[in-house]
């Protein structure tokens, strides 16, 4: 199939409608129809002010009925119910981390899973003061994950990965008494205080908030990037390709779905097994296609250049294609849909781990001791359906795009130093950056996350606020599904130069990079925060004050929640396409949108607004002001 230099949303929605055309003669339910289902959604929910956290309730506010009847105003329903919000997020990225920790201490010389970055591990033990030199590589990625699992459930003291913020940003949060403890500990406090007859006053509920969000962000997040990038490789730069069309007519499709990469980079390992291969082709396959959906796909595009299907909303339509023969997955962000939906095609839908079990599933339970052989058995199971694939279904859309990704810090630290210096230093510096910012050749940043979200016309806002920014010489660094669309649209290209600004044009064609940078998953926007924190120092500014912006204009999930706020609480302004269930409550919005809640805490706070080309000046116009404020 030929690749497209940029696919539109309307490309991608005629992609669509034939996809569900296909799923009608198979008797398919969709997203689509389902919302349409849902809709209108209850008010009271979309407000905020509905409490059913005792069983006297539900209790909804009204005009007529202002109090719950415990006598909880609305206000600290609002709160509660964020606060609880926040602290399913900071739990379910965190568990990731954990799972990635125990990974790590299962490595040992030629098992399952090994250590791919010696020297990101050593760098770790050294900032975490555990002695390294004269080290079995396996004995220290043991103590380092032991260590890191500790800071789950430690008693004493804060999260070990704060000492990487500006000391600013450090006083900030013990000033604001937001330095997170142990990650366990923030999560259950969250849901303590939220308990019927604890907090009802809305600052320390969202103090609260910020603290679980932190805990996620700069403790669980940070731990499975840097450990998984121990196991798997730190990401540099790679190609690949994005959209529906890199699926593959003539091949075994095999789709990895979910987020943790212990999953599908054994998967990804036997699709590659000579003797894999040689089975496929003798059932009649050209070979083996791997490709992905969600953040499983950006793991293992940033890793190994596996083509990118699609990304939240498009996760019915590989099946859709009737092309798919195995879609396997982990844990988060995955339909429950799609037991259902294979049964109506041969699709095997394999679920993995015992935190994401579901109805209409083949569950084969994944674990480091048995990676590598159930990892065979999964692909032998696609390999063998292909069989059972009805060649009359397949209706693979012809859209494609090239991608390259894999932007860590790492990474772009050493193609910055690759212009300075002509050598790649992974421990380089962001100075170059921080001098183009300055000089206004490159006016500022945005780093654009999250979910698709039926509320938004999918993917319309992500690609439609890339474009825009990048027109006004704004630098995109992305993750999540967000990433997503951008390789889906094609803004991942280096051609895509051709749409930014002058400024920015000449930045992508001196470090040879796209306007877009991919960044990872989600737990990689604690890659973000490290990097926020190293431009930080390397002005000499506070973080707050760098001409940078968080953005989730399609965000869905509680994750999302515990994201939004480690980012505001680092003291960038963050900027949502959808709200977060807070407008029932004057006095929450105030807190987190106003000029004196969290903005004088931590420097920084939300702006919510659902009209997306406003969203994308809004954010222009406070990168302009932290421009002129630094007389720059
Ligand atoms: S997968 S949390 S839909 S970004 Fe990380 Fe995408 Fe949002 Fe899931």
């Amino acid at each position: 199939m030929s690749q497209e230099r940029y696919i539109t949303v309307e490309q991608m929605e005629e992609a669509t409608a034939s996809l569900l055309e296909n799923g009608k003669k198979v008797g398919a339910d969709s997203w689509q129809q389902r919302v349409k289902n849902q809709t209108p959604h209850c008010g009271f929910g979309e407000a905020g002010t509905c409490c059913r956290i005792c069983s006297m309730g539900p209790c909804r506010i009204t005009p007529k009925a202002p109090r719950g009847i415990c006598g909880c105003d609305v206000h600290g329903i609002v709160a509660r119910n964020y606060l609880r919000f926040t602290a399913g997020g900071a739990a379910t990225h965190s568990d990731h981390g954990r799972e990635i920790c125990h990974t790590l201490y299962q490595t040992r010389e030629g098992g399952n899973y090994t250590v791919k970055d010696p020297e990101k591990l050593k760098r770790i033990a050294t900032e975490w003061g555990i002695e390294t030199e004269g080290r079995d590589i396996y004995d220290l990625a043991h103590e380092v994950a032991e260590t890191g699992l500790m800071e789950y459930g430690k008693p004493f003291g804060t999260q070990r990965f704060l000492k990487r913020a500006p000391e600013h940003t450090q006083e900030l949060w013990e000033k604001a008494e937001i330095a997170p403890r142990a990650i366990d500990r923030e999560v259950s406090q969250s849901l303590h205080m939220t308990h019927m007859g604890c907090s009802s006053l809305p600052e320390a509920l969202i103090r609260q908030s910020l603290r679980a969000g932190l805990s996620d962000g700069w403790g669980g997040s940070m731990m499975g990037t840097e450990f998984s990038d121990v196991l798997f490789g730190t990401p540099k730069p790679v190609d690949t390709s994005a959209n529906i069309g890199v699926m593959e007519k003539d091949m075994v499709n095999i789709i990895v779905h979910g987020h943790d990469p212990s999953l599908s980079e054994m998967i990804v390992f036997y699709a590659n097994d000579p003797e894999m291969i040689a089975y496929a082709k003798s059932m009649g396959a050209k070979g083996i296609n791997i490709a992905g959906v969600c953040c499983t796909s950006n793991e293992v595009a940033m890793r190994h250049g596996i083509p990118m299907a699609g990304n939240f909303l498009s996760q019915e339509n590989v099946v859709l294609t009737g092309a798919c023969e195995a879609i396997v997955v982990d844990v988060q962000c995955i339909f429950p849909a799609l037991g259902p939906l294979s049964k109506c095609f041969h699709t095997k839908f394999i679920t993995t781990s015992p935190i994401a079990r579901m109805p209409d599933s083949e569950f084969i339970r994944f674990s480091s001791e048995n990676a590598g052989e159930n990892a065979k058995a999964i692909v032998k199971m696609a390999i063998e359906n292909f069989k059972n694939r009805d060649q009359s279904m397949v209706n693979i859309p012809q859209l494609k795009t090239k991608a390259t990704v894999g932007y860590s810090v790492e990474a772009i630290k050493g193609c910055l130093d690759g212009v300075t210096n002509s050598h790649v230093d992974v421990t380089g510096t962001t100075k170059p950056l921080v001098d183009v910012v300055k000089s206004g050749v490159l006016r500022g940043a945005v780093a654009m996350v999250g979910c698709n979200n039926p509320k938004v016309r999918p993917d319309t806002a992500h690609i439609e606020l890339m474009k825009k920014l990048i027109k006004n010489d704004i630098i995109l660094i992305v993750s999540g599904c967000s990433a997503q669309a951008a390789a889906k649209a094609g803004l991942m290209d280096k051609e895509a130069k051709e749409l930014c600004g002058e400024g920015l044009k000449r930045v992508c064609e001196l470090v040879d990079i796209p306007p877009v940078l991919h960044m990872g998953s989600c737990v990689d926007i604690s890659r973000m925060m490290i990097l926020a924190s190293d431009i930080a120092k390397d002005w000499g500014v506070n973080i707050s004050q760098v001409p940078v912006v968080g953005c989730a204009p399609e965000w869905m999930s509680e994750k999302a929640v515990s994201i939004g706020n480690y980012v505001v609480a680092t003291g960038i302004d963050t900027f949502l396409g959808v709200d977060p269930y807070t407008k029932g409550s004057e006095e929450v919005t105030a807190l987190l949108q106003g000029e004196h809640g969290v903005k004088d805490w931590v420097e920084a706070n939300y702006t919510v607004e659902l009209d997306i080309d406003k969203l994308g000046d809004l954010m222009i116009e406070r990168i302009e002001q932290k421009r002129a404020a630094l007389g720059i």
